[in-house]
């Protein structure tokens, strides 16, 4: 707000009268008098009057400003920042460097009087004498007039803000939109298969309408209490939910839906909040959501708002090596790791699932900072040596050396290596270093993790400095979709083997849901102490509608057509039906192997953006997001393969 529209407020103090006189008349008004003793001439009253119209507005501008004081300081003494460079434009075009004797941009009267010349000198005058017509003609206003003209420069103020914040996702290049093949398929041939499917539709509206009902806006439902759930994991960004189901309710063609959410992302979805954030989470459900989301309906304010996020997201690799931090204040931009993690060290599934929504970042852009940020991972990762060949899940960011030697296929590794072969595909087969780490790392796992159960159950272990540890989590299940989807690819003589590799992994984690009463699968399961597949540990029975053995049955399914993966899956509906649904949505559990329900109270935002969609696509047409046109981030989230007749070279996809 101009601190002249403030100036009233001193009238009495200063006084029509005492500002009247030469200076209405202005600098040029007239002629030198000669000055009698105690008079002032005409210059020195001139000289006075600016330096009380200085003191008038500076006072008025601290008063205005007090209760913001931070920003006064930033914006005014700390506006040297303007003349550093200024951080590159969305598009990536490098700018001209700074002139030498330009000022600051805008040309102020500050920068002006820099320059030196009396054109300056000029506007000086000009300026004051405006404020002081200005101060005089408001001194003449009613309260209420003053008070409406406050208002509308704060709403003028807020304007601006909007504009430059539509200016900025402006410089995003112009694409036309072209929608990739599969977006929507054909409903399924068989009626009772279409059942099926329309049964988890239902499932899905029941979830979201109790969203929208008890939590609309927040990042998760609590359905037995019917509440708002937040989780620290988003800092204060809110909307995990909605961005997280957007591309199932597009997918199911629940337009009423997807529409509101929509409106709610324009609207409301803020990036702009002082908050610590895990970047992977963020990445995986906030700019993967968008990222599909756009890629799905073309609408662009998806596109907007994943690069948006995708440049908050950007200081976290802001350390030694350029692996990220896990966790980043969106605002100060100060990163750091979990406290917990081995040595200050950063998580291997999380700096390792940033790839494909970092390209696509990339893509949409037109600024190849990010692909090189995630290009980066790769090449520190490839300088080091590897145990076995395996990849422990903890690095240090500032050394580059591995923490604890502890490898795993599940929770602090799995999607590391999911996005590797993601990666591959992603690019239409031209990312050779994915595709060779990929294949190399399978290798590792087979000499050195995976097992077989004296049952005959093959599964995978987890290894600690050298021992096995005979435990497989529920999340390592997503590995049996990830060996059948890469199997094609494999080494020669490999494909089939990688297939039932896929197979084996698919039925020991049927098992592991099969072997509890409630028919949903534990958190982790053992193969050791006279078990095979089962939950010994009160802490490792609950299920939190995690989608991983469901995800391995949609895979196994399309690529080999075999029912009984649409069984296994419709028994898991079943199951979920019976124990986890509630009036308020659907909660996770925390013993499955009671026959009681104990609920936990949480409806997990991956349950409508992962295992929901996993089911519907379980029991739809192989047309729907056909793989040779999209991949899934491992959130679920649909992303196009980058075609290389589209013009997609092999250098534009990093
Ligand atoms: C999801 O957020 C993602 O699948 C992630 O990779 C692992 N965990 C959850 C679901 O279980």
């Amino acid at each position: 707000m101009p601190a002249a529209s403030l100036l009233p407020l001193f009238g009495s103090a200063a006084g029509p009268g005492a500002l009247g006189g030469p200076a209405g008349g202005g600098a040029g008004g007239g002629g030198r008098k000669a000055a009698g003793p105690g008079a002032f001439r005409l210059t020195e009253k001139f000289v006075l009057l600016l330096v009380f119209s200085a003191f008038i507005t500076l006072c008025f501008g601290a008063i205005f400003f007090l209760p913001d004081s931070s920003k006064l300081l930033s914006g005014v003494f700390f506006h040297s920042a303007a003349l550093q460079p200024p951080p590159p434009p969305p598009g990536g075009q490098p700018r001209a460097p700074p002139q030498p004797g330009a000022g600051p941009a805008g040309g102020g009267a500050a920068g002006a009087a820099a320059a030196g010349g009396a054109g300056s000198l000029e506007r000086i005058r000009a300026d004051h004498e405006r404020a002081l017509r200005e101060a005089k003609e408001t001194l003449q206003k009613l309260p209420e007039e003053i008070r409406r003209d406050i208002r509308q420069d704060k709403e003028k103020l807020l304007q601006d803000a909007r504009g430059r914040k539509e200016a900025a996702s402006a410089g995003l290049p112009r694409r036309p939109f072209r929608q990739p093949a599969g977006a929507v398929g054909q409903e399924p041939a068989d009626p009772a298969v279409r059942q099926r499917r329309d049964k988890i539709k239902e499932m899905m509206k029941h979830a979201w309408d109790n969203y929208k009902r008890y939590a609309w806006g927040l990042n998760e439902l609590k359905p037995i209490s019917k509440q708002g759930h937040s989780s620290n994991l988003f800092g204060n960004i809110q909307g995990a939910t909605i961005v997280d189901a957007l591309d199932t309710l597009y997918i199911m063609e629940m337009k009423e839906e997807f529409k509101e959410a929509k409106e709610w992302v324009e609207k409301n979805l803020d990036f702009n909040v002082n908050a610590e954030i895990s970047v992977f989470e963020v990445n995986i459900r906030f700019v993967g959501g968008l990222l599909s989301a756009y890629y799905l309906s073309g609408e662009e304010v998806f596109r907007k708002k994943a690069v948006e996020l995708g440049e908050k997201l950007l200081p976290a690799f802001n350390t030694p090596t350029g692996i990220p931090w896990a966790l980043l204040n969106i605002k100060s931009g100060i990163g750091r790791n979990w406290p917990w993690a081995s040595g200050g060290s950063s998580i291997l599934a999380e700096f390792g699932t940033l790839h494909l929504e970092f390209v696509h970042l990339s893509h949409l852009s037109g600024n190849p900072v990010f692909a090189e940020k995630v290009m980066n991972i790769r090449k520190v990762l490839n300088r080091l040596d590897k145990p076995e060949g395996l990849y422990p899940n903890y690095l240090n960011p500032s050394s580059g050396q591995w923490g604890q030697h502890h490898v795993s296929i599940g929770g602090l590794g799995d999607s590391f290596y999911e996005y590797l072969l993601k990666a591959w595909l992603m690019s239409d087969k031209t990312d050779e270093e994915g595709k060779k780490m990929y294949y190399d790392a399978v290798q590792a796992m087979e000499t050195h993790l995976i097992r077989k159960s004296s049952g005959g159950l093959t599964y995978i272990a987890e290894w600690k400095g050298g021992l096995l540890e005979h435990k497989m989590g529920h999340l390592t299940c997503f590995a049996g979709g990830m060996f059948a989807l890469g199997a094609d690819g494999a080494p020669k003589d490999k494909t089939g083997h990688h297939i039932e590799l896929g197979a084996e992994m698919a039925r020991t984690c049927h098992e592991s849901y099969d072997r509890t009463s409630m028919k949903l699968g534990p958190e982790a399961f053992r193969f050791d102490g006279g078990v095979e597949a089962i939950a010994t540990r009160q802490n490792e029975k609950y299920y939190i509608l995690r989608p991983e053995v469901i995800e391995t049955y949609m895979y196994m399914w399309r690529l080999t057509h075999d029912p009984k993966y649409r069984q296994w899956g419709w028994e898991a509906v079943e199951a979920l039906e019976k124990h986890c649904r509630v009036d308020g949505g659907y909660s996770g559990i925390r013993d499955v192997y009671n026959n009681h329900e104990s609920h936990d109270d949480v409806q997990q935002s991956f349950f409508l953006s992962e295992t929901l969609k996993y089911l519907y696509l379980l029991f739809s047409e192989d047309d729907l997001l056909p793989f040779e046109h999209w991949v899934f981030n491992t959130e679920a989230h649909p992303l196009p393969v980058l075609h290389k007749d589209d013009g997609n070279t092999e250098e534009n996809q990093k």
